[in-house]
């Protein structure tokens, strides 16, 4: 599998400014580009980068998209005077030209193409390209929205032509509605873009009646289409994690991309002029960390908006760090996703019902929205405030909150407890950290579990496994793998442990026969058990979760479906410090759904992952390790469908738990 994170960036793309006055046209001005490249390099991430020069678009590359007419129009545009330049702008919307305009819109889509070029050979395994102007308004004929050349759409082209692509993800996180791309793909289904926005009732700019869910492509294109509109300002972090989860990725999973386009404007987050949402940037981390499960996590972030220089910087290296595989740091804000952002995921995953497997059993139907609903907590507070306040007031905010993901990430990786004769089973790169804590500490917890420990033979992993989980809560080690002999008393103890520690949140993931576990630990424990058999016990609340499932029901399909519907929005609620996955006698799981389960649930509590394996379950030793070290997983299998009976056992839990848990909530009624 290919490693490494492109970076495309090139300061001539910054002549291209606005040489009038134009009230509407001020903010997209050149230090976008030097201060999301500055803040990279602060964080030392520019070195961390395989620098990818730019080059030019050809024209037979720009006409992929746009028109020889309007290529030359704007070509045209080089050897204009100012008052021609100016009139030239205002045939279009919120618009400006400059000489170097055309040079730079060259250098911007062909930049695009380079970080497409890097990805798709290998090169790299993902990357950023920081380019202006930006693309995702202009059309076949039309500038529009400081847009000239659609860069991302051309890169669209060019990757299913020159590569022969089949299907091609665009996800355009952008504030406003890219009509440009959704113009150019529309009647096409190898590419599938999805797009959320501001839109307001059709308020907020370019104020389209087609931005509405209810645009979901056209003839072939039908459902290849994906409108998110937003009807208010002051979204949140977990709004944008729930359209994710309710909306986004259970289609993209179906749609199986080769290749992902990120549509990247930061207008989207907190202290944005035109935007007035209010995402934090970690929160891009955790958008590109899920993107990064698709098309082998082939992801190309291409800059469009973004207008405060702080939030768009700052959100920019949260990017990039993501992309290089640092730990995501934890989420600010309240895990509930406001009214009207149910709303609107309610609506367009009832939009898009017909055109989807994994939507078709989804109950809700169209609401429409009233306008004048009042609940939620997506109202702007004070709407007041002038743009220059809110500025100030998110810098001062940024400042301080950027602080809380200053701490070094854990040095080590993953690290593992094997039997001898089983390191072999390890990957080459596997750190195996046995005696990190002394052996005399580690007896002494487990001195208090001796009730628990159902034979003597266990005491020399158990105590590897405790020093393990040490070095794991002491931040030393970010993830670890344990082969147990019970991989039923490893989980009491380990959890037990953890508690003692200290921790308030854990989440358990069960697999398999793993009996007896029933701690009353005050809510810091969420259990979820998949398995053939019915646990002793099978007390549902919402602290333990249980799914019984035969073998023939643990396919792929059934478990994305219950990851994306239920697993994660109930652990994003959660928000556990640590994450326990154990596998106990015949565990039936797929290697390839546990690979997606390890590398998604290290968006939560910062990577933090203990696996425990019991040793006739040593199939899954191999594939856990690679996941936590974030390489060379097996990829979910082609999609079918999810099982209706599984779809209706998830439902259930859904509907039971999301009063409590408030991620789980797709619909309003
Ligand atoms: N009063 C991008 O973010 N603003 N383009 C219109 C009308 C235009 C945004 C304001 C915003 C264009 C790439
Ligand atoms: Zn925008």
């Amino acid at each position: 599998m290919a490693s490494g994170t492109a970076l495309i960036y090139d300061g001539e793309m910054m002549s291209h400014k606005l040489l009038w006055e134009d009230t509407e046209c001020d903010i997209e001005v050149p230090e976008r580009l030097s201060a999301s490249y500055e803040q990279l390099r602060q964080y030392n991430l520019v070195e961390r980068c395989v620098r990818v020069p730019v080059r030019e678009a050809t024209v037979d590359e720009i006409t992929l998209v746009h028109s020889q007419e309007y290529l030359e129009v704007i070509k045209s545009t080089q050897s204009m005077n100012e008052d021609e330049l100016r009139n030239t702008s205002m045939n279009y919307d919120c618009v400006f030209l400059h000489p170097n305009s055309y040079r730079c819109a060259k250098l911007a889509a062909g930049g695009t193409l380079q970080l497409v070029d890097s990805v798709m050979s290998g090169k790299v395994l993902n990357g950023m390209a920081l380019v202006r102007p930006p693309g995702h308004h202009s059309q076949r004929n039309l500038a529009n929205g400081f847009c000239l050349f659609n860069n991302v759409a051309i890169a669209a082209e060019y990757a299913k032509k020159k590569y022969n692509l089949q299907r091609i993800l665009i996800v355009d996180w952008d504030i406003h509605h890219g009509q440009g791309i959704q113009y150019i793909f529309e009647e096409d289904p190898s590419v599938l873009y999805f797009s959320w926005h501001l839109y307001q009732h059709q308020e907020f700019w370019p104020k389209l009646r087609e931005s509405d869910f209810d645009a979901v492509g056209k003839g072939d294109g039908t459902g290849f289409n994906i409108n998110v509109p937003w009807n208010k300002v002051g979204m949140e972090n977990a709004d944008y994690i729930a359209a994710f989860l309710h909306v986004l990725l259970p289609i993209a999973f179906e749609f199986n991309p080769e290749l992902i386009l990120i549509s990247s404007g930061y207008d989207s987050a907190i202290g944005d002029p035109e935007g007035k949402m209010c995402a934090t940037p970690e929160c891009y981390a955790h958008l590109t960390h899920f993107l990064m499960q698709l098309a082998n996590g082939k992801c190309c972030v291409v800059l469009e908006g973004g207008y405060h220089m702080r939030s768009l910087s700052e959100s920019v290296c949260m990017t990039v760090k993501t992309l290089l595989g640092d730990p995501v740091p934890q989420l600010h804000g309240e895990m509930v996703p406001c009214f009207s952002a149910v709303e609107t995921i309610q609506n367009v995953r009832a939009a898009h019902k017909p055109y989807w497997k994994c939507l078709a059993f989804s109950g809700s139907s169209i609401v429409q929205a009233a306008n004048t609903r009042r609940q939620g907590s997506g109202e702007a507070a004070t709407p007041a405030k002038t743009n220059s306040e809110v500025a100030i007031e998110t810098d001062i905010f940024l400042q301080s909150h950027m602080k809380s993901f200053l701490f070094p990430a854990p040095p080590v990786i993953a690290a593992a407890v094997v039997s001898e004769n089983n390191t072999l089973l390890l990957p080459k790169c596997m750190l195996v950290h046995e005696d990190t804590v002394p052996a005399k500490e580690a007896q002494a917890h487990l001195s208090f579990h001796k009730e628990l420990m159902e034979d003597e033979i266990d005491t020399y992993l158990l105590t590897k496994t405790l020093s393990l989980l040490n070095t794991i809560l002491q931040k030393q080690v970010r993830s670890g793998i344990s082969e147990c002999l019970s991989a039923s008393a490893a989980a009491v103890v380990a959890l037990k442990h953890c508690i003692r520690f200290g921790l308030n949140r854990v989440l358990h993931i069960m697999f398999g026969d793993v009996g007896g576990i029933h701690l009353n630990e005050e809510g810091k424990i969420i259990s979820i058990r998949i398995s053939e058999n019915q646990p002793s016990q099978t007390a549902n609340s919402k602290y333990e979760i249980s799914l019984n499932w035969k073998e023939d029901l643990q396919t792929d399909d059934n478990f994305v479906y219950t990851l994306l519907s239920l697993i994660l929005p109930l652990a994003y609620s959660f928000q556990p410090e640590l994450t326990v996955i154990t596998f106990g006698p015949e565990s039936k799981i797929t290697i390839s759904s546990i690979a997606l389960l390890t590398k998604l649930m290290q968006g939560l509590g910062e990577g933090g992952i203990l696996a425990l394996i019991q040793d006739t379950e040593l199939k899954y030793l191999k594939t856990v390790a690679e996941a936590l070290l974030g390489v060379n997983t097996p990829a979910i299998a082609p999609n079918s469908a999810a099982a209706e009976v599984v779809i209706q056992a998830v439902e259930e839990q859904r509907h039971n738990l999301q009063t409590e848990w408030k991620m789980l909530r797709c619909s309003v009624d």
